[in-house]
């Protein structure tokens, strides 16, 4: 039976920002409930809760709504401190490289898979409109229509990316910060983990040349994924509407935002996906914000983001 305060983590098993939260789990060990979502839109059972997000993977503790990996990692490591995310004790390192790997690391990967020419070459189990729907979704970064062109571009640059992690693991180590794995170490693994699956070609020419950083990937992948326990969505969705979201933490008056807790606010995604989250201002911490929201289905949620990457406005 679920307990109040289980973690539930919405999501599908292809998706490579979901496994940077599983491969937490088994750093520390967790028990978690897993709900399948759907990988492209329609998402009728996730949206109830999110209020329009429709990213991969989202945290559900209640009626509590994580949504990112920046925040739902950061939230799983203040809940569950150790073994820490942070083995070379350089939290704050590791959450900036967050915005290299959200951002021009992983674009870099995805355009090589949008642009390949059959983007459907690996051996995984995606919707048939995947592809259209990730041609809307990552409008924003690019136009899948004129990638061919621009396949070299990426592909140089994926190698200096990869660079990045050879100069880590020139020295013989184990992880990217030490002989302990992290979050610098989960941030890095996106690539390969999406190439190997979406684009099998691709991966093998961009990491063949490495034998460390496939070796570097097998000791991530024994670290498994704590104890996972399947969920019906519907099971989860009586979970949020049976329980009360936690006190919100309010919103500090020197919070440059300068809005008052209780505004109507709408938060969105600046990068990709830009779907708009409408609710009611209840907390802001330096990193995050926190709204209300009230849904048919599931009742009273709070929904949490992190501040980088989105957008918080009036509504
Ligand atoms: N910044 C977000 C990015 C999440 C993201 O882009 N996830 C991909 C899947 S791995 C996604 O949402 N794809 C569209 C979808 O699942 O609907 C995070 O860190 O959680």
């Amino acid at each position: 039976m679920p307990q109040t305060g289980d973690l539930i983590l919405h999501h599908y098993d292809e998706a490579p920002f979901a496994e940077k939260v599983r491969l937490v789990f088994g750093i520390k060990d967790l028990a978690w409930h897993s709900v399948i979502q759907p990988a492209a839109l329609p998402k009728p059972d996730l949206i109830p809760l999110t209020g329009g997000y429709r990213r991969t993977p989202v945290l559900q503790i209640g009626a509590d709504i994580f949504c990112d990996t920046q925040l739902i990692i950061a939230e799983i490591e203040r809940l569950y401190p150790l073994p820490s995310v942070f083995p070379d004790g350089n939290p704050g390192l590791a959450l900036a490289l967050g915005s290299w790997a959200h951002g021009p690391y992983v674009v870099t990967s995805v355009a090589l898979y949008m642009g390949a020419a059959d983007p459907f070459a690996g051996d995984i189990n995606l919707p048939s409109h995947f592809f259209e729907d990730r041609k809307k979704m990552w409008m924003t970064q690019f136009d899948t229509e004129q990638l061919k062109a621009k396949l070299p571009g990426y592909r140089t640059r994926l190698r200096a990316h990869t660079d990045f992690l050879n100069q880590q693991l020139a020295d013989g180590r184990a992880f990217l910060t030490g002989d302990r794995p992290g979050l610098v170490d989960l941030h890095a693994l996106w690539n390969p983990w999406f190439l190997r699956r979406f684009a099998p070609a691709d991966a093998r020419w961009a990491y063949d040349p490495y034998p460390q950083i496939a070796a570097w990937e097998a000791r991530l992948d024994r670290i498994g994924h704590g104890t996972r326990q399947e969920m019906a969505p519907a099971q989860a969705l009586d979970i949020a509407r049976q329980s009360i979201p936690l006190p919100a933490c309010g919103v500090s008056p020197d919070d440059p935002l300068a809005i008052d807790a209780g505004t109507p606010v709408v938060v969105t995604p600046s990068d990709y996906a830009q779907v708009p989250v409408t609710g009611t201002l209840v907390g802001t911490t330096v990193q995050s914000v926190s709204i209300r929201r009230e849904d048919p289905r599931v009742g009273e949620v709070v929904v949490h983001f992190p501040k980088i990457g989105y957008e918080i406005v009036r509504s």
